[in-house]
């Protein structure tokens, strides 16, 4: 039996108790170009991935002992972070032959209409699995449809899609973005209250992330949710720094012409921060716990770490970005005919300066 047609049944019908996990299909002469290939392609006669395996082991690896590779094809956002350089790294070391899988690992640079033509061009090469980082929620029916047709089940990580059909994709798994933007709003709250400046007219501004990204859409909503329990709080302007640390920098540089009044400013993403800190400073302004504009960021990435001991930032939000093991551990279960979770949100923390943030960098693995 062909593996896409086991795929398909697995989504008939969860009941098939042990599925193959072979397929290994080798790349079409006409695969897009763009879609490299992380590892190298197997041997024709491995391909003979016709039987059902039962040799998946319980820590979400594959046993590569038979030959038989899951091969997973990964749509990813691009590289505009340190937050995403994580996320893939999560993917590369986790989908690899020695775990059991071939990963085709695609770059679409930060636009939706690369992410399609890669998933087109995994549908192509009848992955077993396609996995999407959705740059933005919108425009996915058409080519998600495209992959339940050819039997292939669809993994969202990161980013979420806005689909009507939810049977278009077997699960999720990421952070809870509106939360984070909660968090966010509580903790400086908390922090002006300490300050004694809870009753003071606080004027903010936002470097949003890409927009339409639900990382921007949720982090924007659960802000906006708390700006509206506090009279007091006024947002200036809001303004898309695509998640990367120059335009961050474009951004306040800008914000900082048109306003000098400024106590806050939020930026969706660490690496937004840090060009907005670049910007204040070149302002011949200051930052952080003891400056004149306090700073707060999302994602807890290393660099913030850094950029909060050196009395620039103020705060960040935690993102996770590890999300290789946990859609291997969503795989494995698919493959062993097991009903998985479809939405499933990560723990996630927040720092501030107030921590013991040299002990807590030590530690972190990202
Ligand atoms: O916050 C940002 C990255 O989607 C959660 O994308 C992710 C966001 C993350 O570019 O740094």
């Amino acid at each position: 039996m062909k593996r896409k047609v086991l795929s398909a049944l697995l989504i008939a019908a969860m009941t098939v108790a042990t599925v193959g996990c072979g397929g290994g299909s080798q790349p079409t002469a006409d695969a897009d170009a763009s879609a490299e290939t992380e590892a190298p392609a197997e041997d024709a006669a491995a391909d003979d991935a016709e039987a059902p395996t039962e040799d998946t082991a319980a820590d979400g690896t594959a046993d590569a002992a038979s030959g038989d590779l899951i091969t997973v094809g990964y749509a990813q956002v691009g590289a505009e972070s340190d937050w995403r350089t994580a996320n893939t790294e999560s993917f590369k070391s986790t989908f690899t032959e020695e775990n059991g899988y071939k990963l085709i690992f695609d770059d679409a640079q930060q636009k939706q209409e690369n992410q399609i033509k890669a998933i087109r061009s995994f549908i192509q090469q009848e992955v077993d699995y396609i996995v999407v980082a959705p740059v933005v929620e919108t425009g996915w029916e058409t080519v998600l449809e495209e992959a339940k047709e050819a039997g292939i089940p669809v993994i969202l990580s990161d980013r979420m899609m806005d689909v009507s059909d939810d049977t278009l994709f077997e699960a999720w798994v990421g952070g809870n973005f509106v939360k984070e933007g909660e968090t966010c709003g509580d903790w400086l709250a908390k922090y002006l209250e300490e300050q004694g400046r809870g009753e003071e007219e606080i004027n903010m501004v936002t470097i949003q992330g890409t927009i339409g990204a639900s990382a921007q859409v949720g982090r924007t909503e659960g802000m906006a949710n708390k700006l509206a329990e506090h009279s007091n709080w006024k947002m200036l302007e809001m303004q898309s720094g695509e998640f990367t640390q120059a335009k961050g920098q474009e951004v306040m540089e800008s914000f900082l012409k048109s306003y000098d009044d400024i106590d806050v400013v939020i930026c969706e993403n660490d690496n937004e921060a840090f060009g907005a800190i670049d910007a204040i400073k070149a302002a011949g302004k200051t930052c952080g716990p003891e400056g004149d504009i306090i700073v707060v960021s999302f994602d807890s990435v290393k660099a913030a770490f850094e950029s909060m001991i050196a009395g620039d930032l103020n705060a960040t939000f935690e993102c996770n970005p590890l999300h290789g093991p946990r859609v291997a551990e969503i795989i494995q279960k698919l493959e062993a005919g097991e009903t998985v979770d479809k939405i499933q949100y990560v723990d996630e923390a927040y720092f501030d300066t107030s921590m013991d943030l040299e002990s807590i960098l030590a530690e972190r693995a990202y």
